[in-house]
C-alpha cells in the first residue's frame, strides 16, 4: 500500500517509520511519503492559514497551498488509480473503527490531509471531491489540536492489517473473532506478584476450561465497561454457557438479540 500524509508539521508523523510499520517500509508492504503543505506555500512567508470569512475565532488554512500539494500527490499516484481516497481527519466526520480499518486496508493507496488551526478552507473538500474519494473521519468524540495525531493512529490500524505486516497473523484472527466483545485479561510470569495471584484456571492446562474462562472474562468486561456494545447485538453466535453468563449479567436473548432486563 501506499500512504500520502500532507501536514505543516512532518515530524509529527515521525514515529510511523519505527516499530512494526517501519518494518513493513523495509520489507517494501507499504510506502509512506510525508509531504510539508509550506513546500507548497510561495509567499514570503510561505503562509498556509488566514483569518475566517464571517469572523471568529483562530484562523483558517488557506485553499491554495492545498490544491498545490494535492495536485502534487495525484501526479505521483499512478495514472491507472482510479479515484484514490483521501481522509480528512475532523471532528465532525465518521467515526474511525476497525470496520472501516480493514475497508480501508484493501485500497491500494491512501492520502490523508492533516488540518490545523480551524480546520481547512471547505472549497479544498469541494475541489478534492472531484478528483480522489473524500472521506472525513473522526478519530472519537473529542477536540485535537489537528489531524496528525489521528492520522498517527489511523495508520497504525490500518497498516496493521496489511498481510505480512503482523509478524504471527494468528494475533490478528483472534481480533476479528471477538464478536465485538472487550479482550479477556492476559496474564504472564510470575504466577504471583506483589500479594496479586495469576487465575489458577491458567495454570490448569485443561484448555477447554480455560477458553471458556477467557469467553467469560470477556462477556463480564463488556457488560461492566462497553454495555452499549451488548445491547441489540445479534445473539446467534452465543451458546447456552454464554446465555447464562449473559443472564446473570442482566441480558436476555428477545427474537435473536441481546435487551437489558
Ligand atoms: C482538528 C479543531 C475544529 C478544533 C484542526 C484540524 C479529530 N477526532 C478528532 N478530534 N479532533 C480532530 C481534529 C482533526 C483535524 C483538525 N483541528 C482543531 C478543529 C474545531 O471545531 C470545534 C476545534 C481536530
Amino acid at each position: 500500500m501506499r500512504i500520502d500524509v500532507v501536514s505543516i508539521f512532518p515530524e509529527y508523523l515521525a514515529p510511523l517509520k519505527l516499530s512494526l510499520l517501519g518494518r513493513a517500509q523495509e520489507d517494501g508492504l507499504l510506502q509512506l511519503d510525508v509531504h510539508d503543505l509550506r513546500d507548497f506555500a510561495f509567499d514570503r512567508h510561505r503562509t498556509v492559514d488566514d483569518t475566517p470569512y464571517g469572523g471568529g475565532a483562530g484562523m483558517v488554512m488557506k485553499p491554495e497551498p492545498w490544491g498545490l500539494a494535492l495536485e502534487a500527490v495525484l501526479a505521483s499516484l499512478e495514472a491507472a488509480e482510479r479515484r484514490p481516497t483521501l481522509i480528512v481527519p475532523s471532528p465532525a466526520g465518521e467515526v474511525f473503527t476497525q470496520a472501516l480499518a480493514y475497508e480501508l486496508a484493501e485500497e491500494p493507496t491512501l492520502t490523508f490531509a492533516c488540518g490545523r488551526y480551524e480546520g481547512i478552507d471547505e472549497r479544498v473538500l469541494e475541489w478534492a471531491g472531484e478528483r480522489f474519494r473524500v472521506r472525513p473521519v473522526s478519530l472519537g468524540d473529542y477536540v485535537l489540536n489537528g489531524g496528525e495525531v489521528a492520522v498517527m493512529a489511523m495508520v497504525e490500524a490500518i497498516g496493521r492489517l496489511l498481510p505480512g505486516v503482523v509478524g504471527n497473523p494468528e494475533s490478528l484472527v483472534e481480533e476479528s473473532h471477538s464478536d465485538g466483545l472487550l479482550e479477556y485479561p492476559v496474564y504472564t510470569k510470575p504466577s504471583s506478584w506483589r500479594g496479586h495471584d495469576v487465575p489458577e484456571v491458567l495454570l490448569s492446562g485443561n484448555h477447554g476450561l480455560i477458553a471458556r474462562w477467557r469467553r467469560e472474562q470477556q462477556l463480564r468486561r463488556t457488560a461492566g465497561r462497553r454495555p452499549e456494545l451488548l445491547v441489540g447485538a445479534d445473539a446467534s453466535g452465543f451458546g447456552r454457557e454464554e446465555r447464562a453468563v449473559l443472564a446473570e449479567l442482566g441480558y436476555d436473548v428477545v427474537d435473536g438479540r441481546l435487551e437489558r432486563h
